[in-house]
Order: C-alpha cells, then structure tokens, then sequence
C-alpha cells in the first residue's frame, strides 16, 4: 500500500478540511472518512495495469539541468485533482472510470475563427517530448516527461482579435463523473487563466501523454495545459473550453481564496504563501528539501515577460 507521511498532508487540506467542519459534515467530509478506511486494501488493486506495469519509455531520461524524470509510479497516484478527491493517494483509483472519449475541447471567445476539436484532431499535430519540472504551490515538486504540442499552435489556427488579452480555460463539469464537483465550496468548473503573451510562450503545452503514453485520467486525460514556470494549479487538466477573453479570467483557486491564490502564480522562492515559506521543496522520492529556483528553473525563458512588474503585489 502506500504510505502517507504526516508531513505530506498539506497545509491547505487541513485547512480546507477544517472550513468544512466548520460549515458541518457534508457529504464529501463523509465519503472521505469511508474512503479513508478503506484505502488500505483498496487503492492498489484498483489500479489499472498501466499503473502497475509502467511503461519503460522514459526511465532514465532527464530534464536540462540534469534531474532525472520522476517514476511512472509516482506521476500517476500521487495527483492533485480535486474533482476526483482532495487526497493525491486516491484520485487514482477514484478516477479510473473517467470517460475521455469522444472529447472535444471548444475554442473561441474574442477570436476570428472558432473552433471546436475533437480528439483527434488535436492529436494531429505533431507531438513533442517535452521534460519539464512541476512545482506544486504546496511545496513538492516532480520532473514529467510530457508529450504535447505548444498551446500557440491552437491560437494561431483560431486568430484571436485585437481585443484577446488573456486565454481563459475550462475543465470538463459533470458531477456523476467528478464526485467532488459537488463540494460546495468551490466554484466549479476549475478554470484558468494566463496573459495572451505567456499563452504564445513556447514552454507553454497542451499536453496528451506521459511517459510516452496517453495521459491516464488521474493526470488530466485526454488533454491538460502544462506552464512549467507557474505553480502546479495553473496547469488546468481535462480541458473542454478555451476562450480568448479580454479582462483577467478568476480562477476558482483565486475566487476561493484570493489573499492565497494570485493570477499570476510563477514559482518564486522570495515570496511566501501566506502559510508557508516556498523557498525550498520537495522533490517526490528524496528525502532532503532542496532550493526552489526562480521561475521554476525557467527564469532565462521567461523573466521578459514580466520586466517592470512588481512580483510582490503581482503573486
Ligand atoms: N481541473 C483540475 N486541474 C488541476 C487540479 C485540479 O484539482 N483540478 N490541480 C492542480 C494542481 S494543484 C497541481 S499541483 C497539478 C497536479 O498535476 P499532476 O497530478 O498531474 O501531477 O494539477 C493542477 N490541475
Ligand atoms: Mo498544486
């Protein structure tokens, strides 16, 4: 089974927890509990073969500054999905059944040519390795060997017009499938948002696979946005709407706790959560905390964009 160290039960669950309680046992508080005795026996033999059995492809590979790719194994049952369940150990198994085809994924908005996608199409172009870091805001991070296309690609095809500032995206909402979508305390569906220039930067990726695989439901199947220099919750999974907007989208993490949770959310050491430091992380499979570095490693990449920008006040 798969042990949980007290240290990994984050700050933000317990304190999401808590809110909870406070509002009374409702009926995901409830589920959880169940959930939780039975996890023991449960989570690995619900797992689907390619969980137990992952594929060799990308073992061994590594990133650009020579830290090697995270197992196949962790990648895919320790998630952050809270559609499926705000413990990572059972969004896994909790998601499995997740119905990903047909999926279409609708572009449009402030644009000259909308379009919707089906699956395939989007699998057309032509998929790139991308070996990128993830930084969760929780202060773990993994090393994914992503296959994907630059989210430019799309946004050249549609045309967004003079007006489209920002790019807004929307996760799949359908309750009987995401169990926790029924949590009141969020505003769902997720939806996310980045600046029109940081949605054109080639770092930034629709991502359809892993481990040169397609993506397995816990990490966002068919298709996520993966924004390597931004914290974990920017990288919005299963996407059907994409729309070219001109003010600021809300995120649901900014609309539930705004004084937490800023637009921007690039990975930067000198500026603490509110609750915790982010100068240092964790990467999943060591044991010593290492330094979080600038923009996620990607500083070289993207510091331009926000030249003159008060990271402080803009976090
Ligand atoms: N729709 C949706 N997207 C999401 C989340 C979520 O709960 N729902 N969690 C985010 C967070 S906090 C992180 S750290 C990453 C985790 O991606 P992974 O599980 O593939 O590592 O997904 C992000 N995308
Ligand atoms: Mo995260």
């Amino acid at each position: 089974m798969i042990k949980i160290s007290p240290s990994e039960i984050t700050p933000e669950h317990i304190y999401l927890r808590r809110r909870e309680f406070m509002k009374g046992i409702g009926a995901l508080t409830l589920g959880a509990l169940v959930l939780a005795a039975c996890r023991g026996q449960a989570t690995p033999t619900a797992l689907s073969d390619a969980n137990l059995f992952p594929p060799p492809e990308a073992n061994g590979k590594k990133d650009e500054l020579g830290n090697p790719v995270n197992s196949y194994t962790d990648i895919t049952t320790y998630n952050n999905f809270y559609e499926f369940a705000t413990d990572k150990t059972s969004v896994a198994m909790l998601s499995q059944n997740f119905v990903t085809s047909p999926w279409q994924v609708k572009v449009g908005g402030l644009v000259n040519n909308p379009k919707t996608y089906d699956l395939d199409q989007l699998l057309k172009f032509e998929q790139q390795e991308r070996i990128y870091r993830l930084r969760c805001v929780e202060g773990w991070s993994m090393v994914i060997p992503w296959q994907g296309f630059p989210l430019s690609t799309i946004l050249k095809e549609v045309e967004p017009t003079s007006e489209a500032k920002f790019v807004r995206f929307e996760t799949l909402y359908d309750p009987t499938q995401m169990p926790g979508q029924k949590d009141q305390y969020f505003a769902w569906p997720y939806v996310e948002g980045l600046r029109m220039d940081e949605a054109m930067q080639d770092l930034t990726i629709l991502a359809t696979g892993l481990y040169g695989k397609s993506l397995p439901p816990q990490d966002g199947a068919p298709i996520r946005l993966v924004v390597p220099w931004k914290y974990g919750f920017k990288s919005i999974k299963s996407i059907v709407k994409i729309d070219l907007v001109d003010t600021m989208p809300t995120s649901l993490w900014m609309a539930a706790a705004p004084n937490e949770y800023g637009f921007y959310a690039n990975v930067n050491p000198q500026v603490p959560h509110p609750r915790w430091s982010q100068a240092t992380e964790r990467r999943i499979g060591e044991f010593q905390r290492r330094d979080t570095l600038m923009f996620n490693g990607y500083e070289q990449e993207v510091a331009s964009l926000y030249t003159g920008m008060d990271l402080k006040a803009n976090f």
